[in-house]
């Protein structure tokens, strides 16, 4: 049973995403449920744009209460990139095309953000945004996960996301953070 008398929708294409935010909310005792259709995206460089833009248009055709989420790996010397194409950047250059952009690089910090957007035609946008810095690695390391963590060393860990197991990356990663500033306000609203 979803918690409280509306159920949320949590609009994404991204299973491992879903996998992730249903079990960072099982301690709020507050379930999603999948709406598996694409997001609107907007072109631009803010993860805080994309997500309130996606949740707003989502939100023209839909009664029920929606949340949609936009995440990214910013790359410091690269200038943010691939930002908000990281999912397109992923799949044509992918991790191996990133390693070779950095090979010359100095600095090798980066940082993932997730910025969540919840609303319903009754309650207005709402943005909780979580950050988790850390540097790329020099090679591909772990399986785990999905997408850029076996890449990604946090900071305070000498592993990618790709080598621990979700539980570790779920305390740890920008979607946790986002995530837990969502359920921490959800679970006092009245939207609950
Ligand atoms: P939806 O829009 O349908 O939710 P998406 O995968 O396209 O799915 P985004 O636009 O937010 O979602 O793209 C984020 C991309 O950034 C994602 O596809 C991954 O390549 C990468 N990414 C985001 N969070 C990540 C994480 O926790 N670990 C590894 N890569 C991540």
């Amino acid at each position: 049973m979803p918690s409280g008398k509306n159920p949320i929708w949590f609009l994404t294409q991204n299973t491992n995403k879903f996998r992730e935010a249903s079990s960072i909310l099982v301690p709020f005792n507050v379930r999603l449920r999948r709406l598996n259709r694409a997001k609107v995206e907007l072109q631009d460089p803010s993860p805080e744009s994309i997500a309130r833009f996606a949740l707003v248009s989502a939100l023209k055709n839909q009664t029920r209460p929606i949340l949609v989420e936009d995440s990214g790996l910013f790359i410091e010397s690269l200038h943010g990139f691939p930002g908000p194409y990281s999912s397109f950047v992923y799949d044509t250059i992918g991790l191996e095309g990133i390693l070779d952009v950095l090979r010359r690089e100095r600095t090798r910090k980066a940082y993932f953000q997730s910025t969540v957007a919840f609303g319903s035609q009754s309650i207005k946008p709402r943005l909780f945004t979580g950050i988790v810095t850390g540097r790329i690695s020099k090679t591909i390391v772990g399986k785990t996960g999905f997408g850029y963590d076996p890449i990604f060393i946090p900071d305070g860990s000498t592993k990618t996301f790709g080598e621990t197991s979700l539980s570790f990356k779920n305390v740890k990663s920008h979607r946790a953070r986002a995530f837990q500033r969502f359920a921490r306000w959800f679970v006092t609203s009245s939207a609950r």
